[in-house]
Parts: C-alpha cells; structure tokens; sequence
C-alpha cells in the first residue's frame, strides 16, 4: 500500500509511535511518505520503505499566527497525487485530521482518479485537554466523524472520546506498541554507576515525558524527596518541556541538586530505563502511558497514576502500582516498597516484560494496522 502518515516531530508519544509504525510498515513493503513540520525525534537513519516529506509553512509579517493547517493541506494533496496515496493516516486530531479531511475534500473536487482514504488515530490530549476545549470541539469532532477509519489507542480513550465529542462514528481501539527486540534491558555498568553517583547502594529511579502540566513533574519531584527519606536514593529526569524550569526551581528549593540528573530530551531511552529501579509516572491524564510500556519492557516496575489507559496494562499490585493522581503519599509507599522488597520488585518486573511481549510488540500490533487499512479500503 501507498501510505501517507502524519505526525507532529516534537518530543512525545504520538510522534513516537507514528514513527515506528512508519517504519515498521516500510519493512514490511508499504511505500511510506512520513509527513511533518521536521524529521521526527526519533526517526533515526535512513529506514526502508520510508520516504519524509516535510511541511514549510511560509510566514508573512501581516501574520502572528502561524499558517501550518494550510501548509500542511496543501502538502497532503501534493503527496496524494505524486505518490497515489490509498491513506492518508493522521496521529492526534487536531489539525492533522482537519488537514486531512481539507485535502480529500480538495483531491475530491478536483476529479482525481484515486482519493485516499483517511485514518485518523487520535492519542489522548487531542480528546481530553484540547480537541475538548470549547474553542476548538465542533471542529475536531467533525473532522474526526469525516474520516473514513478512527482509531484510539485505548479503551479508555475511546469511552472518553464518545464522552468528550459526542462523536458517532465507530472508533477502534488499536494499542501502542514497541519493537521488544529493541525495547529490553541492556544494562551498560558504567552508565549504572555513573547516575547512580559512584554508590551502588543508591537506587535510580527514572521519570521520562515532555514536562508538560498533565504530566505532574513537580509531583515526581515531591515523591521522589519522601522516597530519599527512607531510602537511598538519585532521581534521574528524562525530557523537555514547558515544565522544566518550574522542576529545577523546586529542585533547588527543596534542596535536591546534588541528588537528581536532568538529561532534557534524549533520543535513546532504553539505556536509562535499563539502569532504573523505578518509574514514576504520576500524570493527571494519559491516553495511553507510552513511557510505562517501555519501562515495563526494560524490566522497571512504575508507580503511577491511576488515569486513562495506564490501567489496561498496569495490574495493581501484579504488573505494577496505581494510584490516584493526588495520592502522592500511596506513591510513596508503593516506591519504597519496590525499592526495598527484592522478591516484589523481580515478580512485578517479570509480570510487566510478560505483558509487554504478549500484548504490545510490534509483530502484534502492526498487522492489526493493516489490518485496518483494509478493512477500510474495502469499505468503499
Ligand atoms: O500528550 C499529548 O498532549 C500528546 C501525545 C504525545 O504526542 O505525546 O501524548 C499522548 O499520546 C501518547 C501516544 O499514544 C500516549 O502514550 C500519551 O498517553 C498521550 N498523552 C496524554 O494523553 C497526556
């Protein structure tokens, strides 16, 4: 198949996952036309079966507002008909499914002999912070009706999005995934030691986002403090975003420094979860929780919020702890046990790479893309 996919290049999840199904689908002999505002983060080298496209959105001084909805539809047209496009697929709905609505709507005025069909694959903040804000609600849940396949990336998310958008059209759920050859734990010694501080009785415990509010960094950092009380211990913050600087703030406030690394964004996380104890993930939101899935791959038990799709794959007690997002205290307790009871931590991490590999790898969720593809394609 000819597929187009659209994703946002910035650090998170949706690019991630966007990313990786690009490329997993290019080896198994799609023709991919990955389109963006930049090459995705983690893109990486040259990937088979992947082309990049990228969008440039031209500015003008009359404009304070970026024009990048226009750019991008034109873009999605452009590619449509040089490269016969049977889909176009569009990670997070806002605006990449009204572009992509735009451009069919376009393609299909134009008495094009081949109009592709839209997926949209909505991922959790375009539903619950921002596809739902009143300024932009009407819009998006029309364009998500208009595609020709939706889907969500959890149950959760897609009770939320008929809650949220009053949407009608049926939604499907397809999860994340992760390349388990890749996502496993390699444990490079000299990394262990290096953030562990030269001490082998502290432990490590890991918290990777973009920083941004719904990911309640302030709040990893006031578990991490009570989790230091009691036991030895260094914190290590994995990303970038609009929160950094209010974490480093209260880390010197609370006089952390000397106690937590922040890395900002790191292409390569798998190294950093393989010398990890512990992953906090104390979100207000999460449409999936793509980090705790590869936490969970690299053998890391999380602690997290109760919220979202974190509690389809994270059994309490069995393949990790939840708890409500203000109930930092329970967090607390959770870490420190992990932290101190050795046969709890190698059962709950033993259970969370089990469900990893049965559930989430890409040689499982991929052909149910395909799948849906065709599904799809064969509608029409
Ligand atoms: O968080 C966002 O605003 C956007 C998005 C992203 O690009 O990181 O995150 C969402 O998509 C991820 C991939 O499907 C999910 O793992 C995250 O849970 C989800 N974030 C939220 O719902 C807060």
């Amino acid at each position: 198949m000819n597929i187009g996919i659209v994703c946002y290049a910035s650090i998170g999840g949706s690019g991630v996952v966007a990313t990786e199904l690009a490329k997993a689908l290019g080896v198994r002999g799609h023709q991919v036309r990955l389109i963006s505002s930049e090459i995705p983060f983690r893109f990486g080298d040259y990937q088979r079966g992947v082309n990049f496209h990228i969008v440039p959105t031209p500015t003008y001084p009359l404009f304070r507002e970026p024009q990048y909805l226009l750019s991008l539809t034109t873009k999605l047209v452009n590619v449509s008909r040089e490269f016969d496009l049977d889909i176009i697929h569009a990670h997070y709905a806002v605006p990449h499914a009204t572009a992509a609505y735009l451009a069919k709507q376009i393609l299909s005025s134009t008495g094009e002999t081949k109009v592709p069909k839209v997926i949209t694959t909505l991922h959790g903040t375009d539903v619950t912070l921002v596809g739902s804000d009143s300024s932009y609600r009407e819009t998006v849940a029309f364009c998500i009706e208009q595609s020709d396949g939706v889907t969500t990336v959890s149950k959760s998310l897609k009770d939320e999005t008929y809650r949220e958008l009053s949407v009608r059209t049926e939604l499907r759920v397809i999860p994340n995934f992760l390349d388990c050859k890749y996502h496993r734990r390699v444990v490079d010694p000299r990394l262990r030691q290096h953030f562990s501080g030269g001490d082998p009785k502290n432990k490590i415990v890991v918290h990777v986002s973009n920083f941004r509010p719904v990911k309640r960094v302030e709040s990893v950092i006031q578990i991490f403090r009570r989790i230091r009380d009691r036991v030895q211990a260094r914190l290590l913050l994995v990303g970038e975003g609009p929160e950094r600087a209010a974490a480093s703030r209260l880390i010197n406030d609370l006089g952390l420094s000397s106690e937590v690394d922040t890395l900002g964004d790191q292409e390569q996380v798998v190294p950093l979860f393989s010398i990890s104890d512990l992953c906090l993930l104390p979100s207000s939101h999460e449409g999936f929780g793509l980090a705790a899935l590869e936490a969970m791959a690299c053998e890391v038990p999380v602690v997290a919020s109760r919220v979202g799709g974190l509690t389809e794959f994270i059994k309490h007690g069995v393949t990790g702890f939840l708890h409500p997002p203000d109930d930092l205290q329970s967090m607390v307790e959770s870490s420190v046990t992990l932290l101190t009871d050795k046969i709890l931590h190698d059962r709950i991490t033993s259970a969370g790479r089990l469900t990893v590999q049965q559930h989430y790898c890409s040689d499982e969720i991929v052909p149910r893309y395909e799948a849906y593809y065709k599904e799809v394609l064969d509608k029409s």
